[in-house]
């Protein structure tokens, strides 16, 4: 068994999307170990993407990211961490699978709905940095 972070983004969360992005988890086999509902802060959200730092779109995603609430939870699965990037599909809607998470709901790269941890490293750090 392995864990992940799956972030609902505020996009997801306003159109009453959470349940369902739950259900597409559950019947994906993950269980949730942890998750809350939370609203994140400027100096948080800027600190969760420190890996963007200088990006040009950092400001509109963290403007984005702490426009309504945000459901974090721990995933619990075989392979959590890849599997989890197959089920939510490519950063851009436009470009992700037929039946990924983000080709279903996500409205565009950043309004994309869902946020995935990338590496087994990344998860472990995304999972302590909120529960
Ligand atoms: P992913 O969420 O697929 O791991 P990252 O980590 O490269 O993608 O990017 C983090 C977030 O930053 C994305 N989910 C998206 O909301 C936003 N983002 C990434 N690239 C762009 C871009 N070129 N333009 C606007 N927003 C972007």
């Amino acid at each position: 068994m392995s864990r992940t972070l799956l972030i609902v983004k505020p996009d997801a969360a306003e159109r009453n999307l959470i349940g369902h992005i739950i259900s597409r988890l559950e019947k994906s086999r993950y269980k949730i170990v942890e998750m809350k509902m939370v609203r994140l802060t400027e100096e948080v959200t800027r600190k969760f993407y420190a890996v963007h730092e200088g990006q040009p779109f950092l400001d509109d995603l963290v403007a984005f990211m702490t426009s309504g609430p945000v459901v974090p939870m721990a995933l619990e699965k075989d392979n959590a961490v890849e599997d989890l990037r197959i089920l939510i599909g490519a950063t851009n809607p436009e470009t992700a699978a037929c039946g990924t998470i983000r080709f279903e709901i996500g409205k565009n790269i950043e309004k994309n709905s869902v946020h995935a941890s990338d590496s087994d490293e990344n998860a472990a750090k995304e999972i302590a940095f909120f529960f």
